[in-house]
């Protein structure tokens, strides 16, 4: 059992995405924080969530094209990468994909576990998780842990799955990145 006063883990998740994906809703979601005024992020957010003994700093960066370049000032430390995909913008899948393969060559986030989420499941024409996966050619990732899941950031359908997500997985998650990284469990 947890004694009392001993301090959570923390787990820097980054959240990055094109612009319109769907990462400050999401965002919102998971600290239950209303969602009906959200505005395009010109900056970031940042977000902490108690889960499970872990305290999940999440960063939320805007994903508009002129912002981009800033994506790299929040590499550092990351444990968990969450890349966003509005799975209804088939006219920009090839983009996200550009998007996605570059932050998979950065030094910093190497081996950094992947939570890909397929969002706005709600909407008639998004595309499936697979037919997502099978389009970025996820299947050729082998340097890292990673996860397709299909959500609706607006309905909060696979929010619930989200959040579990967010509270059991890091634990296996950043145990396995850190024995990865030979770097044991006590540090
Ligand atoms: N139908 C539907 N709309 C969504 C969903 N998630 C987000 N949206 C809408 O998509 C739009 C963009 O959402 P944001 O959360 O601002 O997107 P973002 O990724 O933070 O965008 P930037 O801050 O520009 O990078 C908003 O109008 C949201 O209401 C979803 O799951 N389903
Ligand atoms: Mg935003």
């Amino acid at each position: 059992m947890k004694l009392k006063n001993s301090p959570d883990q923390e787990v820097r998740i980054l959240l990055l995405g094109l612009d319109n994906a769907g990462k400050t809703t999401l965002l919102k979601q998971l600290a239950a924080e209303d969602i009906t005024h959200i505005t395009p992020t010109q900056g970031f957010n940042i977000k902490s969530v108690q889960s499970q003994g872990f305290k999940l700093n999440v960063w939320d960066i805007g994903g508009q094209r002129k912002i981009r370049p800033y994506w790299r000032n929040y590499f550092e430390n990351t444990d968990l990468l969450i890349y966003v995909i509005d799975s209804t913008d088939k006219k920009r899948f090839e983009e996200t994909g550009q998007e996605l393969a570059e932050l998979l060559e950065e030094e910093k986030l190497s081996m950094v576990p992947l939570l890909i989420f397929a969002n706005k499941q709600d909407l008639m024409t998004a595309a499936s998780a697979s037919e997502l996966a099978e389009g970025l050619s996820l299947h050729t990732i082998r340097d890292r842990i990673w996860q397709i899941q299909p959500c609706s950031a607006v309905s909060t359908e696979g929010v619930q799955v989200t959040a579990d997500i967010l509270s059991q997985r890091p634990a296996i998650i950043y145990f396995n990145y850190r024995l990865n990284k030979n770097e044991g469990l006590n540090n």
